[in-house]
């Protein structure tokens, strides 16, 4: 990846999530050096603090179990008029969450600045679950299930923008990489929608990279933008345990910083979200730190140049 202006965008967002602390997120990667590992690379980078939420005329749904549907209405309107600028700006923004609930708005915003462009948004979604729930189907009533969702155009979401969002992505431009937890109604919804979905026992049997490189193959070819939205819970507990939905069974260490090694390669992505982290269940902000060095894999760092010579 050449030098370019790197925006880090703080956003305290936590009403998406059945357990409080992801609002801390954004202080948690300040203080583990997120700024000064990507300088440290060359890049010029720019904190733009955090993010408020809108305030919202009262918003119902007919689900009863839907929590904070007015908090998520104002944080997607908010956090997508963020983003639909910086998708309009020769840089790279970095959404420092806060919960999942953050790329319906970071993602929507990208799909307006995308579609000016004329080139097709690609979307990898690296998470234990596919977020795919509607307003219907959820049932937990936990709005960080729903984003992926409602990014891909399904009915229901009206009251997250006051409109449908505009540029749905196409599902075929998605990838849902780690996945091992998913609800019934969300797997008939995801299948339906016909989303790319890798989960665990793919993984397992093939390796992480085999999917990863097909798909980014495929953005490729489209000459797509790719946003990379990160759940903490991606990655396995035992590395990563600052996570309110933990799911045993996730990525490794060498397997995240593979993807990672694998991205920055592809010199394709363009936008990332950093999502789910809580740093009120950090173990002396291991989480935190791993998330960094994931980031900075992304962004180059590597051990050798490839490939590496054999003797
Ligand atoms: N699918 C469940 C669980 C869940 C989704 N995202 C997280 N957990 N982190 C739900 O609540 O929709
Ligand atoms: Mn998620
Ligand atoms: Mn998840």
């Amino acid at each position: 990846m050449t030098a370019q202006e790197i925006i880090l965008v703080g956003v305290p967002l936590e009403e998406g999530a059945p357990t409080r602390g992801c609002c801390m997120g954004p202080d948690a990667y300040r203080t583990a050096g997120l700024r000064q590992e990507l300088e440290a690379f060359g890049h010029s980078v720019r904190d733009l603090g955090n993010l408020r939420k809108e305030e919202v005329e009262p918003l119902t749904c007919g689900n009863p179990a839907v929590k904070n549907l007015e908090a998520m209405a104002g944080w997607t309107r908010s956090i997508s008029k963020c983003s639909s600028k910086l998708g309009r700006d020769p840089v790279f923004p970095i959404f420092m969450g806060g919960d999942h609930a953050l790329a319906a708005g970071s993602v929507a915003g990208l799909a307006e600045a995308a579609a000016e462009s004329g080139r097709p948004l690609f979307v990898l979604w690296l998470d234990a679950h596919p977020d795919f729930n509607t307003l219907e189907s959820t049932e937990s009533g936990n709005l960080h299930g729903t984003p992926l969702a409602f990014l891909c155009g399904l009915p229901g979401f009206d009251s997250y923008l006051g409109e449908p969002v505009r540029h749905p992505l196409a599902p075929e431009h998605v990838e849902v990489l780690g996945v091992r937890s998913i609800d019934a109604k969300e797997r008939q919804l995801l299948v339906k929608a016909g989303a790319g979905v890798s989960d665990m026992r793919r993984i397992d049997e093939e390796g992480i990279g085999a999917p990863l490189r097909q798909f980014l193959d495929r953005v490729k070819r489209h000459n797509g933008l790719l946003h990379v939205s990160l759940d903490v819970d991606f990655l396995d507990p035992g590395i990563a345990p600052a996570v309110g939905t933990t799911v045993p069974g996730g990525a490794t260490f060498r397997e995240a910083h593979l993807v990672m090694e694998m991205l920055h390669d592809s010199g394709l992505v363009s936008s990332l979200d950093l999502v789910e982290l809580n740093p009120f269940l950090d173990d002396r902000g291991r989480t935190a730190r791993l998330m960094v060095d994931l980031v900075a894999s992304l962004f180059g760092r590597r051990v050798f140049d490839r490939p590496t010579r054999s003797f």
